[in-house]
Order: C-alpha cells, then structure tokens, then sequence
C-alpha cells in the first residue's frame, strides 16, 4: 500500500490530487505505527526544513520515518534542501520551471523543465563530497551555481523540484515512480557524465494567468477584470448586462482548467473584494481552489484576505490559520496584499527590526518564504520637475520633462497610504516574503503594455522574483518587460480571458527575442 506522509505543514494536497489523477490510491501516514503497512511512501516537502523536522519529531514520526527508509522500501521525498543560495547574481529563492539534466546521461525526458520553488538545495561539487556521486541523479543550474536535483541511492529517491506542480514532466515522473519504484532506483546502465556550469542558467520565464474573483451581484463567484480596478460595466450597449454590473468573464475553476491545457507556467487567483469581510468559515474560494487544484498540476496562487479575520460564530482566525486553509484545499502560494502595506508601515515605525508577528512572518516560518507572494498595488503620484520631498531618491522622470513617484495603496486600490513602491518592497523583502506581485492601478485592464519604469525600480530594489502585472496587451509588451527589466515572470489577465492573446502566442514571442520559456 502506498502511504503520504502529511506532516502538518506544507503542500500535501497538490501531491495527493496528483496521485489520484494518475489512478493510484494511497493512505496517509497518521501514526507511527502506519509505517508498518506502508510498502511505499512519499513525503511531500514544501519548504522550510527545520519547521517540517520539528513537525514530524513533536508528532512522533521521525525515528518512524528513518526506521522505514533504513528497511529498504521505496522511499520518494520531495523539495527539501538545507544549502542557501547566494543571492550575489540572482533572485532567491529559485522559483520557476528549469531543466534537471540526468548525471547518467540516460536519454529519459531530455527537454523536460520541471517546477522549482526553494532556498535551500544541495550543491553539487564532486570535487569537495565525491561521496556524492554515489546518490546525486540531476543537477539543475540556477545562476552560475550548480545544484543536486534528483538523487538516489538505494530505495530512496528524491526530487528538489515539485512533480507534482510540474505539468506533464512532473505526472510522467511520478507515474513512473508509482508503477515501478524499485526500477528507478536501478542502477544507471548508461556511464556518469560530470556536469560543468555553462554561461546561461536554465531557468525559463514564466507567463502567469490571473483570475481576479469576486461575487456578482446574483450572489455568484465570478472572474472579473477591471479598468484600472474598476470592474463594473460602464457601457451598457457594450454588453448584455446592464451598466453598473460585475463583469462576468467566466468561471473560475473553468478558466484555470483552460489556461492550465494551454500552457500557463502558473496560476492566480485573486479574491479581490475580502477586504470588505472575509470570514474563513464557509469561505467560498475555499471551494473554488480546492476545485481548481484538483485540475490544474501546475503552481496556484491565491490572494485576498490572508490576514487575520473572524469568523461570524466570533472565532478570531489567525493570518496563518487563514493561509494553512488554502494551502491544505491545494494553493501553493499566498499573495498578501493590503496586510504586507500595514506591516511594513509597523517595521518602519519600530526602525526597521521584525518581530516575527506579521502575516508574512507566520506564513513564511511555517511554509517557508517561498510561500509567501506580496502582491503590491501602486499608483503614480506626479509631482514637479523640481520636486524635493521624501521620495526624491525614486523619483522617475519621463522623457516630455514630467515626474514621479509610486504609491502604495489598500483595499484594491481604495485607500493610499504614506509608503512608496520601493519602501513596501525593500520591507516586505526583510519581513520575508519569497515574491512580488507587481500591479499598476494606472496600467491595469488599459492594454498600453507593462509599467517598464515601476517594473525595473522595484526589481533593482530587492533580491526577491519580481512578478510584472498589469497592462498586457500583446505579446510584443512580455518581450519588453523581460528583456527591458529582467523580471523574472510576467501575468496577464484580460487578453487571455478575452482570447484576444494566446499564452503559446506570447511563448512564441518570447521565444522569437531569444527569452527562454518552457514549452
Ligand atoms: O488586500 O490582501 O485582500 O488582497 C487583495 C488582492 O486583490 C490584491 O492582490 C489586489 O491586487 C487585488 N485587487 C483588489 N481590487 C482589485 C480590483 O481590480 N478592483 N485586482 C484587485 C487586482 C490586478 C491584477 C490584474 C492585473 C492584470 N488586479 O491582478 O489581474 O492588473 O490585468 P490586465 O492584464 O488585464 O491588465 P488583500
């Protein structure tokens, strides 16, 4: 019988839909003495290491665990990793889709990428651990370091990227595993190859879909896309509906099962109204993640409302408490918006030093930082050519002799607060977060192309990913964010719900400028 072990942390859903997807049954681990029945085990880690062994040795499973990998039966463990990157050359943590070249040179899935998301890793350097060569399988490069992606020795076999998440490659790989996994262990018949760091590291690009989410006026949770955050109708011939309605671009799970089948290197949804009222009991997104990630086998984002809330019975819900609830119905990420604005607004007061209780502490101690997206809604603020104020040191100036600064806002655009762009970014970077999500109120839904100059502020300010958002109208304006800014993945939303773009349309693009994407 194949058993997870779900540990109380992380991910385990996308692992289980996964397995499930492909046929198998499984049981879960839930006690020490489930081991004994197990006649193979997978443990999918997410994230933070240290978290994820405390977890098993406070619930007992530990020595369990090591007892059964020691009793030589198949053994699959995912993603954990204890060597950090250097951020000198890159953003870290490493996420997106990047190859595995197999060390035995074996002809397996030659172009497949598969899906990254980590700090941590285990480098590869047969020079100082030659022991290694003994169980490192893959190496994967991420800037001009080298890291160990798969190993194996023995009954155990383990992966650094997430299967999982990894479409296709990822599914083929586990089913393999899961039909056989004695055979993956076989010794390699093909001879080992030494892997040399090449100039270019493999990492792709990523095209994300986003599915802003909100309920329409019947009641119904909807994709909706705004102007400028402005989701209602405005002009009534336009559209069935009458003006001052929800624009309806369809269902959600619907959508995400379409540009899952088309090629989107990712997902995000947005639930873009939680800070009306956002009680975790009964929370219909709950629902439509769940639905969703039962789908899709790629990485699901999922933003709005992860702060701390009650529910109607009076319990109060903690930020995390909120976060492990989509975690656990299958979201890979959390995007916090409005709440990483107020906390950053506290470390400045404090002068700058963390205490560890904001949402993207919590979130980020648990599920490690990688979990952890902030997704930023700025706006610019013109000002004179002259301008001398606190915002001096990032003011841009446009060509026609105008200037200005970018500020933060709340609420989906609702409320601005005294905190610029680069302020909220270098924060949120300190408090932990693993990603920016970088919208623009002034780009959003207009088609004029991504905000190049906000785009390349925050990315030269932090050592985070950098998401660009807002304002794709074609494929030519992904080319300009990636080649104008290095952002390291760019999402649209309104040109592929409308269909007037298609995601392998802007790979394509990509592709053409010489920009590396995954197929
Ligand atoms: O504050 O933690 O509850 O999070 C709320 C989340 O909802 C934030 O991520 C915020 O950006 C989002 N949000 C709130 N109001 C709106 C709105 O549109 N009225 N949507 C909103 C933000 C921006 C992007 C959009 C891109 C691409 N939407 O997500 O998808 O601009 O659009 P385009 O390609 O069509 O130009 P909290």
């Amino acid at each position: 019988m194949l058993f997870l072990l779900d540990y109380g942390a992380g991910n385990v859903t996308s692992l289980a839909n996964s397995i499930r997807q492909l046929g198998h049954e499984f049981r879960w681990i839930e006690q020490p003495t489930d081991f004994a029945q197990a006649t193979s085990l997978v443990f999918p880690g997410v994230g933070a290491f240290e978290s994820a062994i405390q977890h098993l040795a406070r619930r007992g499973l530990l020595e369990p665990l090591r007892e059964y990998i020691r009793s030589g039966r198949p053994y699959f463990g995912i993603c954990i990793g204890m060597q950090r990157f250097s951020d000198h050359d890159k953003s870290v943590p490493h996420i997106g889709w990047n190859s595995a070249d197999l060390l035995d040179a074996s002809p397996e899935e030659p172009d497949a990428f598969y899906y990254f998301v980590h700090s941590y890793c285990a480098k590869y350097n047969p020079e100082k651990y030659p022991e290694a060569a003994e169980w490192a399988h893959a190496t994967t490069q991420y800037g001009q370091e080298l890291f160990i992606s798969a190993v194996r020795k023995g009954n155990v076999f383990g992966t650094q990227f997430h299967p999982e998440k990894s479409g296709d490659a990822g599914l083929a790989l586990l089913a393999k595993w899961l039909r056989a996994p004695d055979a993956v262990h076989a010794p390699a018949a093909a001879p080992r190859v030494a892997r040399a760091l090449s100039p270019t590291h493999g990492l792709t690009k990523r095209i994300i879909a986003c599915m802003d989410v909100r309920a329409n006026d019947a009641g119904d949770l909807v994709v909706t896309k705004g102007d400028q955050y402005d989701v209602r109708e405005k002009d009534p011939s336009a559209a069935v509906i009458a003006a001052g309605a929800v624009r309806n671009l369809g269902k959600p799970v619907a959508l995400a099962a379409r540009y899952y089948a088309a090629g989107a290197d990712e997902l995000c949804l947005l639930n873009i109204t939680s800070f009306r009222h956002s009680p975790l009991q009964d929370q219909p997104m709950l629902a439509v993640v769940r639905a969703a990630a039962e789908r899709l086998f790629v990485p699901l984002t999922i933003g709005g409302g992860i702060k701390d809330s009650v529910d109607p019975d009076g319990t109060a819900r903690s930020a995390l408490e909120v976060a492990s609830a989509y975690f656990r119905a299958g979201a890979d990420k959390v995007s916090i918006g409005s709440e990483a604005v107020y906390a950053v607004e506290r470390l400045r007061a404090r002068g700058g030093a963390a205490d560890g209780t904001s949402a993207i502490e919590t979130i980020a101690h648990a599920y490690g930082r990688q979990a952890v997206v902030v997704s930023i809604d700025p706006r610019r603020v013109s000002v004179g050519a002259d301008y001398d104020g606190p915002y001096k040191d990032e003011l841009v100036r446009g060509a026609d002799g105008t200037a200005w600064w970018y500020q933060c806002t709340v609420s989906g655009g609702r409320e601005s607060r005294p905190l610029s762009v680069v302020q909220l970014a270098q924060g949120v970077d300190v408090l932990g977060a693993g990603e920016i999500l970088l919208n623009s109120i002034d780009r959003d839904g207009t088609g004029l192309g991504f905000d190049l100059d906000l785009l390349a502020l925050v990315k030269r300010s932090v050592r985070i990913p950098v998401v660009a958002s807002s304002g794709a109208g074609s494929a030519a304006h992904f080319v300009d964010a990636f080649a104008q800014t290095g952002v390291e993945a760019a999402l649209a939303a309104g040109i592929f719900h409308r269909e007037e773009v298609g995601i392998d349309e802007v790979k394509d693009a990509l592709r053409a400028a010489g920009i590396h994407v995954r197929r």
